[in-house]
């Protein structure tokens, strides 16, 4: 087992509630217990306790500020948690994502997988960035202020509670667009590259299945998915779905967009993989899961069993949140989540603390 799990509620109190309201196990079950990840799971340089003492409260503000944002607008946590998967997959979770590029010097920002990550989730990382730091001083990275983000994007849509590992670093460059487009898969692609695409990232077939159920929260333009339906429509396609895509999205073109997950569309549940069997999916990779034999049998034991399907999610979060993570010197602590330090003209006076904050920590 990869994970320890904290039952805070006495089992005698969910075998009632299971009995007398179904409603509100589905709520304690997402709610009553943390997902732990074992030691061996934690790459070297990340902990558990990494901000115990430099800045204790950091969970807390970030839970607090996300619930006033998401209580306004949940969309919100669809895009932080999808910002936190595009950072991980170009260059490794080091905050690259974040970095504003220019029209001369485009970044990751500007690379076509990217164009639709909402922009106020940027602001939403800079937003909880200095609330965290005029709380705790410049200590905490904005790859860490991502991964938690991302994390309670989960847990406040109704999915798993789960502890992650803390102490990355912000990485110095943002990624080029074709490093983007290089470790993107497209929503067209097939099951092949998937699971390749997901492999170089150290990523397994279940963890493909698993991540991409985070495809049960969010929606998707037009663009992503109209390969399905014109010229010729997709026969995986559920043809009263189909109809209904046609109607959103008359022109392979058009600029609306529709939700991922019709039956639940902003709670963080596993009625992604209901939609699968029922073939009432958006995109190309994601229907592939369950054309293709192996991951049809995850598939289906995901919609079958909303436990199983939380805890490989959480596995695998806690995984892709670790890939090629920057630790200990390596890297720096931005001051702005949106320029490298030696980029931020309002930082010249503060370099002689950056390095002995540097110093300190070696
Ligand atoms: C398996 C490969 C994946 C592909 C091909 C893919 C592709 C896409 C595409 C094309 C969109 C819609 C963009 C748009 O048209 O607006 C989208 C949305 C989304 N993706 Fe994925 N994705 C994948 C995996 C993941 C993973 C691993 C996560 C997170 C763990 C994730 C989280 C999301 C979320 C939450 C949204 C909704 C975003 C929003 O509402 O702003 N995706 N994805
Ligand atoms: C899957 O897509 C790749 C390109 O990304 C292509 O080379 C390959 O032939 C495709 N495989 C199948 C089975 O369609
Ligand atoms: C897409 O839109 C462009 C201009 O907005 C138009 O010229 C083009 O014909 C459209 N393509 C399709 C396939 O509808
Ligand atoms: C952070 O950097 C961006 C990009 O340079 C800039 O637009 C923004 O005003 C900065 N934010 C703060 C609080 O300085
Ligand atoms: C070219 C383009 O539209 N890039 C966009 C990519 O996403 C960011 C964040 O939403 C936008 O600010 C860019 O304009």
């Amino acid at each position: 087992m990869a994970f320890s799990k904290v039952v805070s509620l006495p089992s005698l109190f969910l075998a009632i509630s299971c009995l007398l309201l179904p409603f509100l196990l589905a709520f304690s079950e997402a709610h009553s217990h943390s997902y732990v990840p074992s030691s061996e799971h934690i790459v070297k340089g990340l902990s558990l306790s990494f901000y115990e003492t430099k800045c204790p409260d950091l969970e807390s503000i970030v839970r607090k500020h996300l619930k006033k944002v998401f209580k306004e607008d949940i969309g919100q946590a669809a895009g932080l948690l999808r910002v936190h998967f595009h950072d991980c997959f170009v260059q490794g979770c080091e905050g690259s994502v974040l970095i504003a590029g220019t029209a001369s010097d485009p970044s990751e920002q500007e690379a076509l997988p990217n164009l639709s990550l909402r922009a106020e989730a940027f602001e939403i990382i800079n937003d909880l960035h200095e609330l965290v730091h005029s709380q705790c001083g410049r200590v905490v990275s904005c790859a860490d202020i991502t991964a938690l983000a991302a994390r309670e994007a989960v847990y406040l849509s109704g999915g798993p509670e789960y502890i992650i590992p803390l102490g990355r670093r912000d990485g110095l460059t943002f990624g080029t667009q074709a490093a983007v487009l290089a470790n993107i898969p497209a929503p067209t692609s097939n099951i092949s590259h998937l699971l390749a695409s997901f492999a170089a990232k150290k990523l397994d077939v279940t963890d493909l299945v698993a991540l991409s159920g985070a495809h049960t929260i969010g929606r998707g333009h037009c663009t992503s998915f109209t390969n399905r339906l014109y010229p010729t429509q997709d026969p995986t396609l559920d043809p009263i779905f189909a109809d209904d895509l046609k109607e959103i999205c008359p022109e392979k073109n058009s600029t609306h967009f529709t939700m991922l997950d019709i039956r639940t569309p902003n709670r963080f549940d596993n009625k992604y993989y209901v939609d699968l069997v029922n073939r009432e999916v958006l995109f190309t990779s994601d229907e592939d899961l369950y054309t293709y034999e192996k991951t049809r049998e995850i598939v289906e034991s995901f919609a079958e069993d909303q436990e199983l399907f939380f805890e490989k999610f959480v596995h695998a979060m806690i995984k892709m949140g670790q890939v090629s993570v920057l630790t200990g010197s390596v890297g720096e602590i931005r001051a702005n989540c949106s320029v490298s330090n030696s980029n931020n003209p309002s930082l010249v006076s503060v370099v002689v603390e950056e390095d002995y904050e540097t110093a300190a920590e070696l």
